[in-house]
């Protein structure tokens, strides 16, 4: 079987993605061929100081001709597909169909909204977990999953600048999962287990991916990479090799002890969603941490010297200058090193999509990545107070 595996990515550059790295390596340990077909390339980030000196740009024409030129090759076109890339999965596939090859959509999109997938051009979709999908392999432990294989993304997707200099990186999760359950959130909705890999089986598995690949840095996109008990990571961090590392994690988790073993084993930079500082908004968006959480948490990081990075929403359901306000002060509070802010875009199958429906606050369908329709709080005045206000506290 040849297949072809979509990564329809437009903004993000040095990343392999985890759930596609996972199929790869399920794909060629059980003989079949794959190849990647990764669209950030033809986007403007990849032209981004950063990563200019080290893309080798391979694309000839433009995205669509050089898929159409690939694409007959292929038995199956599997789709990673996000909220957001659907529209280009579809041209893709219209484009696969001409040669009558079967198009697969797999990921969050399909899982949350199948029909609409069906109508969009995806002869069948995979819900949830896809690991062995194509070669039916049934996988029940983390544990028992292939080892990710990278063989076919290219340089620039393991570019990692930090601090000025530009490692190569690495992507994994030691975890999958969050027991929380935030408002906007998919992750609980479509992942509700919280799982992990084993101690040794992940070690072996980071030490063979930096031989194999040369990773001398991590991301690691576990949800939140304290959830792991005290005991757990103190065993990972005696037996890891203490290659620099960024990781996310959520305040509630946070303890002393924690990010004292985060610190020795090599933790440079740790994002916390703080989303909100407004308490009216933050029950809304259904945070179980408090606001002496988050600052308790920025407060160690800086102690303990790991830097800070937090994720802010703004254009929330019935949000007042002053919440946005009351966000900026928290983020002061905390100590962040690196505040970052969104616009909050809402995704099916969350409870505050639907209160945006209810609440005529969004339109489906009439909805663009531009203009994600939500009026409430992005006034003209509003953004610009919100820019100033950002730029002072940077
Ligand atoms: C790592 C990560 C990234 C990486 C890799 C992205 C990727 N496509 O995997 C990078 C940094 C590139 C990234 C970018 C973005 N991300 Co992101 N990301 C994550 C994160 C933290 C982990 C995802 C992950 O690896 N999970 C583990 C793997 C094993 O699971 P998986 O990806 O779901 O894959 C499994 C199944 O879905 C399925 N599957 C997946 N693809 C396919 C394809 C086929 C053919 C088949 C059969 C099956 C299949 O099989 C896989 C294995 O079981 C999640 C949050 C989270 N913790 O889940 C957010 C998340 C997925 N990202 C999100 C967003 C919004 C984005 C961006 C749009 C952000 C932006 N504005 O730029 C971009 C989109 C880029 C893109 N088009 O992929 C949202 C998605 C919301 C939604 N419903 O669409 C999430 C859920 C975060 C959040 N809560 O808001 N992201
Ligand atoms: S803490 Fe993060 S991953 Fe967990 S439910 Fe909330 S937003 Fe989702």
């Amino acid at each position: 079987m040849k297949v072809l595996l979509v990564f329809p990515n437009k903004n993000r550059v040095g990343s392999k993605p985890i759930g596609l790295s996972l199929i790869v390596a399920d794909l060629v340990k059980n003989g079949h061929e794959v190849e990647i077909f990764d669209t950030t390339e033809y986007f403007p980030m990849v032209e981004n100081v950063f990563f200019k000196s080290q893309v080798t740009v391979e694309r000839k024409h433009s995205l669509l001709e050089d898929f159409r030129e690939i694409v007959p090759c292929f038995d199956f076109v599997g789709f990673s597909v996000l909220d957001g890339d659907a529209e280009l999965c579809s041209q893709l596939a219209e484009i696969a169909h001409e040669y009558e090859v079967l198009c697969v959509w797999g990921n969050n999109f399909p899982t949350m909204n199948p029909l609409k997938s069906l109508d969009m051009g995806a002869d069948t979709i995979c819900k949830g977990e896809g690991v062995g999908y194509f070669t039916g392999t049934s996988y029940k432990e983390l544990d028992d999953y292939p080892f990710l294989n990278w063989d076919f993304f290219k340089p620039f997707q393991f570019s990692k600048p930090y601090d000025g200099k530009t490692y190569r990186g690495g992507d994994h999760m030691i975890g999958h999962g969050c027991p929380r359950k935030c408002s906007y959130c998919v992750n609980h909705v479509l992942k509700p287990n919280v799982r992990k890999y084993s101690v040794d089986r992940i070690i072996e598995e980071i030490n063979f991916l930096e031989d194999k690949y040369g990773i001398n840095f991590w991301k690691f996109h576990d949800e939140d990479f304290l959830l792991k008990p005290t005991k757990y990571l103190y065993e990972l961090s005696k037996k890891y090799r203490g290659t620099p590392f960024v990781g996310m994690v959520n305040a509630a988790s946070v303890t002393e002890e924690k990010v004292e073993i985060l610190k020795k084993m090599g933790c440079v930079s740790i994002s916390m969603g703080i989303e909100s500082g407004s308490p009216r908004i933050r029950k809304m968006l259904r945070r179980s941490e408090t606001i002496g959480d988050i600052i308790n948490a920025g407060k160690l990081f800086k102690k303990h010297g790991i830097r800070t990075c937090s994720f802010n929403m703004i254009g929330l359901p019935f949000e007042e200058e002053n919440d946005i306000e009351k966000t900026i002060t928290l983020n002061g509070m905390a100590e962040i090193y690196l505040p970052t802010v969104s616009f909050f875009f809402p995704i099916q199958g969350t409870d505050l999509y639907n209160l945006c429906v209810e609440n005529n606050l969004y339109i489906p369908g009439k909805v663009s990545e531009e203009s994600p329709n939500i009026v409430t709080a992005c006034s003209e005045e509003l953004l610009l107070m919100y820019r100033k206000s950002w730029r002072d506290l940077c």
